[in-house]
């Protein structure tokens, strides 16, 4: 055999082999494809479970909980790695239980609800942070049921229907808010539908709770119910003005009355839209591109009080300030307003002094 020929039989028998070692990928052309992946590796009281959700963290997927093949409820956490192809089986969840909710805030999963006995559905809310594998114990849910969904909009988490009892399966339509930044429910307006199992989907900050089971009693039925909610709107950022000078003279002939901005934490003044802010929400900022305090950055972004928070340098028209004050002595409260790019809008105020002399 030739060098060729001995290379080309290894080529075969490597395709032979690449042929025979990758999972089968099922496709109908489109360019899409499925790939078979390593499956979720046998626990007990398995050898496989119902998970009733996972949840993606920092590409890696966590399989929570759920209801054995042999009957049991399971805190079996295990973490797939994606890259790798890989199951690793993580810290368990201290409450078994299936049919709850599983999301995640923050690059933290929480589970929350579902049940663990025969009749009995649970509260209970569980927080495991992957980066520590840890599990810790947070403000149980309101209402106990089990078949619940969730969505996720600004940080908070809308735990949405589900059933009260496992045997009579009666459907709720109460929606509960979890805040994880200070551990507290609150309760939320009640869809129309009662139901469990739902589809929920996030679109807009907008959440849709579509079909689901209805069971009451020995009576059992699907919907097709499609119900928007709209979240409370988060609450303003309230801005800290620094109206510059600290006194004005309704007899100077300034041309500029200056404001800092600064927005807390969570904000950043780089998304503040100067077309939309505003001085006693009629007098503009000013916009025309001519001055360096409207188009450079390094000029109108500063920290000109020193206190490590930055800064959106504003310009007001002096000259309708002055004429707004109409007269008025003494000190005097003005509001500074806007949005953000993002649309979410902001206020704050300052206090100057007006004099005439
Ligand atoms: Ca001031
Ligand atoms: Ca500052």
């Amino acid at each position: 055999m030739t060098i060729g020929k001995i290379l080309s039989v290894i080529l075969c028998l490597l395709m032979v082999a690449i042929v025979f070692a990758v999972p089968a990928k099922a496709t109908n052309g489109g360019g899409d494809y499925w790939t078979s992946k390593a499956p979720l590796p046998p626990t007990y009281p398995g050898p496989f479970r119902a998970p009733h959700g996972g949840a993606a963290v920092n590409d890696r997927i966590y399989v929570i909980g759920g209801y054995g093949t042999y009957g049991g409820w399971s805190n079996v956490n295990q973490e797939y790695t994606p890259a790798t192809d890989t199951w690793t089986t993580k810290e368990p969840m201290p409450t078994p239980r299936s049919g709850q909710a599983i999301c995640v805030v923050s690059g933290k999963v929480y589970v929350i609800g579902g049940h663990f006995g025969a009749d009995w559905p649970t509260n209970v809310v569980e927080e495991y942070d992957p980066a520590t594998n840890t599990w810790a114990t947070k403000a149980a849910m309101p209402t106990p049921r089990l078949g619940l969904g969730v969505g996720v909009v600004n940080s908070k988490i809308y735990a949405i229907g589900g059933f009260l009892n496992y045997w009579t399966f009666t459907p709720t339509a109460v929606v509960e808010e979890y805040d994880p930044a200070t551990d507290t429910w609150t309760t939320r307006a009640p869809m129309f539908t009662p139901r469990a199992d739902a589809a929920i989907g996030v679109v807009n900050d907008k959440i849709y709770v579509i079909a689901g089971w209805v069971i009451e009693e020995e009576f059992g039925y699907g919907v097709g119910a499609n119900e928007e909610y709209t979240p409370p709107s988060p609450p303003s950022p309230v801005a800290t003005i620094d109206i510059d000078p600290d006194t004005i003279n309704l007899k100077s002939k300034a041309k500029w009355i200056t404001c800092y901005i600064e927005l807390p934490e969570g904000y950043d003044v780089a998304d503040v839209d100067v077309a939309t802010v505003s001085l006693e929400g009629v007098i503009p900022a000013v916009t025309g591109p001519r001055y360096a305090f409207v188009t450079d950055p390094s000029v109108y972004i500063t920290d000109k009080d020193g206190d490590g928070i930055l800064e959106r340098m504003v310009k007001f028209d002096a000259a309708a300030l002055r004429t707004h004050l109409n007269g008025q002595l003494g000190t005097v409260t003005l509001t500074v307003a806007g949005n953000l790019f993002d649309g979410t809008p902001f206020e704050g105020t300052d206090t100057i002094k007006v004099t005439d002399k």
